[in-house]
């Protein structure tokens, strides 16, 4: 069964499709014919993963899910949370990176926790799902593995970095994962018996 995924990054679908795998296959929005950066224009979470998963219904009248996720950090009032994908301004990951450890500088609150919130069209009603995993955030990157903030960011009760971890650990513990589960124990009550 084919599942469409309102996305442009190709790290956050290459995740949930081995969360997925065996169950559905994953499209994305370059593999439905839409190459719009979809904009971003909500408050929260929850309004940024609606209006991604909204637009592909309503243009390609598919039903559809969609992530929105960040890095909410305490000692930073939350920042970067909705902002995570162009905290600097530009939509570049390594920039963004230096300039939250630039921010962190000094800090010793290093709480930190990522958050996935993901919205579910089906039928026209939409359907959240919420992931969050709590950890704190290192004084310098390492690892080379995931996106985004994995080099800094490491889960509460662990010594790696997600970014020193390979995809299936992250995908055991990640908000994503997180939410993802969600979704699939969800899709699974759809299923008839
Ligand atoms: P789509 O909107 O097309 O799905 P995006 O990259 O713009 O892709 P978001 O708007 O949800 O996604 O922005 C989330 C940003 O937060 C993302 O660019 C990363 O910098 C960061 N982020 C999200 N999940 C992450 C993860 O699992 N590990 C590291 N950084 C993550």
């Amino acid at each position: 069964q084919e599942l469409v995924f309102a996305t442009n990054n190709k790290h956050k679908t290459e995740e949930v499709g081995k969360l997925l795998l065996n169950e559905y296959t994953v499209l994305n929005l370059s593999d439905i014919g839409c190459n719009v950066d979809i904009p971003e224009t909500g408050d929260t979470f929850e309004e940024n993963a609606t209006l991604k998963s909204s637009y592909v219904v309503e243009n390609y009248q598919l039903d559809c899910f969609a992530d929105d996720s960040g890095l909410e950090i305490e000692a930073l009032n939350n920042e970067p949370g909705i902002y995570s994908a162009r905290y600097s301004g530009v939509k570049d990951d390594e920039i963004n990176l230096k300039l939250v450890l630039q921010k962190m500088e000094g800090q010793s609150n290093r709480k930190a926790r990522f958050k996935t919130v993901i919205s579910l069209i089906q039928g026209k009603k939409n359907h959240l799902f919420e992931g969050v995993i709590n950890g704190y955030i290192r004084e310098s990157p390492i690892g080379d593995q995931g996106f985004g903030y994995d080099p800094i960011f490491v889960p509460e009760g662990y010594e790696q970095s997600f970014a020193q971890m390979d995809m299936a650990q992250k995908n055991k513990i990640s908000h994503r994962a997180i939410a993802m589960h969600k979704l699939i124990a969800f899709l699974k009550e759809q299923q008839p018996a």
